[in-house]
């Protein structure tokens, strides 16, 4: 039997600010997932749940996870921002894994810059890849890896991320979307 599978498993706590207004809804998932999130899926064995155990504390974290065969798993959000000026912190555990010849893998969080008619013109993704991956960082794509398989805390200001795509103008970017994704294969 072929192994091919992504797991992502992450728990978000991404209070996203400017000054004391809180763009994230639910952010820390100690609510029903919707109708704050929405989740997508495509493809067999796929999860998208919150629960209690997958790290230590009796908070809640959330899961998106796919399993063998080409197809997604998403957790998301998308929120209208004054700006960019955003500092966003997350705790992520993000793993992805791949049989020889199987398709290639993703897990992690997707941060697109988005325009009001939700046209992407930019994204930032923090996770973990298989070597076969054929995202690569660009004037709209930047890559930021997880060190590994770990829990790990990020802390971005958009503002400074968004230099890295420098074929983006920041001030085109009028939504910001949060995906926990886990991906196999092209299916996006
Ligand atoms: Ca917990």
């Amino acid at each position: 039997m072929r192994f091919r599978l992504t797991l992502l498993l992450l728990a978000l706590w991404l209070p996203i600010s400017v000054s004391a207004l809180e763009l994230v809804a639910n952010g820390d998932f100690e609510e029903e997932l919707t109708p704050a999130w929405t989740t997508a899926t495509s493809g067999a064995a796929t999860v998208t749940v919150r629960a209690t155990t997958f790290d230590g504390d009796p908070d809640y974290e959330a899961l998106a996870q796919k399993g063998t065969g080409n197809g997604h798993a998403k957790i998301s959000q998308v929120m209208v921002v004054p700006s960019l000026d955003l500092d966003l912190s997350a705790a992520l555990r993000c793993e992805a894994y791949s049989s020889p010849g199987g398709p290639w893998a993703v897990g992690g969080l997707v941060i697109d810059y988005e325009d009001l008619h939700g046209n992407v013109l930019g994204t930032t993704l923090i996770g973990a890849k298989t070597s076969l991956c054929p995202w690569h960082d660009s004037g709209t794509f930047h890559w930021i890896a997880a060190p590994d398989q770990n829990w790990n805390d990020y802390a971005l200001n958009l503002a400074d991320e968004i230099v890295n795509l420098f074929d983006v103008d920041p001030a085109d970017v009028q939504c910001v979307r949060m995906t926990l994704t886990g991906l196999v294969g092209g299916d996006c």
